[in-house]
This record gives C-alpha cells, structure tokens and sequence, in this order.
C-alpha cells in the first residue's frame, strides 16, 4: 500500500479530520462533493416553500422570526458551498449540475407549504429530522464538513424551536386550527421520515460513506432516532401520527412504523414530485436575473486588485 493511502487509513483509523491538504483517494472526495453539494442545494432550494409564507404570516412577530431562519438556511448553503469548494469543484459547476438535473436536493423540498400550518410543520418536522442527521454529521470524518455542521446545528435548534411553537399554537387554539395541524402533519410525516434516504440495504453510499466515516450513522438508525424522538412530540400536541402502526415496541425499545411508500419516494427524488418543476425553475430564473450581481462582485474584486499592485 502506498505512503499517502496508509495516511488517510490512519487518520480514519485514529478518527481525526481529513483536511484539505491532506491526500484522499478520488472516491472519498466525490462522494464528499455529491453529498455536500446536494446538502448546500437542499438548503438553498429549502428557502422556497417557507419563503412564499413571508409576506402572509400572521403578525410581525411570526414574520420576523420566519425571515431569520430563511436567512440562516441561504448562510447553511454558503457554508456547504464553501466546504465543498474546499475539494476541489467550483461553485459554477455544482450550481449548473442542480439546473441540469445531474445533483440532487432533498426530496421533501418538492412538497409544496400549502397553509401557515405547513411552516410550523416544516420548522418542527424538515428541521428536526436535519438535525438528527447533522448532530449525526458533525462527527464526520472530512474537517471542514465537520465544523461547518457544527454550528448550522446550533441554528437548526432555533428553526425546529421556531416550527414546534406554530404548532403549539395552533394544536391548542380554535379547533379549526388544530384540525389545520393536524392535516399539516399527515401530509409532512411520511415525506420527512424519507428525507432519510432509502433503507439501508437499498443505500448505494452506506457502506462506502460508513466505512469511510463520512456518514456515522445509517439511514435506518437516524430514521427511527427521529420517529422515537417526534412521537411523543405530536403526543404532547394532542396530535396524531398519521400510521396506526405506529406504536411503542416493548421488545425492542423503539416505535414500530408502516411500510414506506418507495415508489413516491423516487418519483420525488427522480424529477416528478408535486413541485419539482417549480422549484428548479425559479432557481435558475433568480440565478439568471441575478448574473448581473456576479459580474459586479467580479468587476469590483478585479478593480481593488489592480488598485493594489
Ligand atoms: N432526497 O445511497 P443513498 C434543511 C439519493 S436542508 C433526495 O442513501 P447517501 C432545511 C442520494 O442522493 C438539509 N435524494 O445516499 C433547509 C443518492 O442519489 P445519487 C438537508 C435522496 O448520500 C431549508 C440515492 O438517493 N439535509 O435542513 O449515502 C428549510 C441513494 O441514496 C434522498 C441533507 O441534505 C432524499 N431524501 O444518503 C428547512 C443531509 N435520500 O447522489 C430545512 C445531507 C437519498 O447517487 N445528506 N437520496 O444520485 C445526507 O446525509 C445523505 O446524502 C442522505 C442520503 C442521508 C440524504
């Protein structure tokens, strides 16, 4: 085995922080690249659904608080950006593989906010189970990844915080407003326990990812860490989950679920979800509308060069 490769074994041996400078087998560094840039483009995309709710929230309390947290998702996709540029790729190509279909982002962003519900749901449900997957990825084994989930995590909390409270206003308010959480949850439950990916005989990355230390934790593992944490969460709502298979498991200390819908799942992931049409499209018209602001940025940096020399 080579010196550089016996490097890299021994930093993931020993669980250090692979870092920039240090050598890394190709395959290490694109599956890095495809996870972190679909992680920055879910975030960025992410902004959407809760955005078309700005101008409609019902106070200025609720607006405020809605703007911070959209605010902070546009900073999580500038972080991941920048992680991802850490390895190699620009971020002109990662933004013209999302418009041409080749990069993902996560499936849940292509459902669409119906009703004010829907943002407590998306705040409680989309952020809490982000969470339990990036307090999962903050021990990942690429450093700069590692760090940049570090504090989104400290922002996620807040979101989640923010959802939860929605929801708590409206499951104990008018019974036309629990009857709205309630719906809010049945269409966000299933659709957020698949932000998880697929089951982990079905994951294509696992066992590469897991062997290499990029994910920690599997798809299951976090799945079901996120279904025992929110059941009593609805409880305490006096909501239900949407699945009468989804009681407590003596046997086995978790809470048992129904089958997943798969066939929605990658119909989602593959294009043909309820908005992802949408969602893609108003992307690349705010990315072209904006290209004036790029070339500014760039002018600008040039001028300040030249002035320096
Ligand atoms: N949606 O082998 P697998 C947020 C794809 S945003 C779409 O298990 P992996 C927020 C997968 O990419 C935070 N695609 O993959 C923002 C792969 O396709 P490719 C979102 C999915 O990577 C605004 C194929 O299926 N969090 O919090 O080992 C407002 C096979 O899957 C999905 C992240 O992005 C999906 N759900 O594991 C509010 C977390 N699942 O690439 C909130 C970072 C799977 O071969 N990402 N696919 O074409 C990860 O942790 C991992 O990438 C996943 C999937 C667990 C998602």
């Amino acid at each position: 085995m080579d010196k550089y490769q016996a490097a890299f074994d021994a930093i993931i041996e020993k669980d250090d922080r692979v870092e920039p400078r240090d050598w890394m087998p190709d395959d290490y560094r694109n599956n890095l690249i495809r996870q972190i840039s679909q992680h920055a483009h879910s975030e960025v995309i992410g902004m959407q659904p809760e955005g078309n709710w700005l101008l409609r929230a019902p106070s200025l309390r609720s607006k405020q608080v809605l703007l911070a947290k959209i605010q902070d998702e546009g900073g999580h996709g500038l972080y991941l950006y920048s992680v991802a540029e850490t390895l190699g790729v620009s971020r002109e190509e990662m933004i013209d593989q999302l418009h041409e279909g080749k990069a993902k982002y996560s499936s849940i962003f292509n459902y669409p906010a119906l009703n004010w519900a829907d943002i407590g749901a998306i705040g409680w449900l989309v952020d809490g189970a982000a969470i339990v997957n990036q307090v999962s990825l903050q021990r990942t084994s690429y450093g700069p990844y590692s760090r940049g989930m570090i504090r989104i995590c400290k922002e996620e909390s807040f979101h989640q915080r923010q959802g939860y409270e929605i929801m708590l206003h409206m499951a104990k308010g008018t019974p036309e407003q629990k009857e709205m959480a309630q719906d809010a949850l049945n269409r966000f439950w299933f659709p957020s326990l698949m932000m998880f990916g697929p089951h982990d005989a079905d994951s294509a990355h696992s066992s590469k990812a897991m062997q290499w230390k990029i994910k920690r934790e599997s798809n299951d593992t976090l799945r079901q860490k996120f279904i025992d944490k929110t059941v009593p969460q609805a409880e305490f709502l006096g909501l239900t989950v949407p699945d009468p298979n989804c009681k407590w498991n003596e046997e086995t200390g978790h809470y048992d679920h129904s089958p997943f819908d798969w066939d929605e799942f990658w119909a989602v992931v593959n294009g043909n979800g309820p908005c992802n049409k949408e969602r893609l499209d108003h992307h690349k018209k705010a990315h072209n509308d904006n290209a004036w602001v790029r070339e500014a940025a760039v002018a600008y940096a040039k001028k300040t060069e030249s002035t320096l020399v």
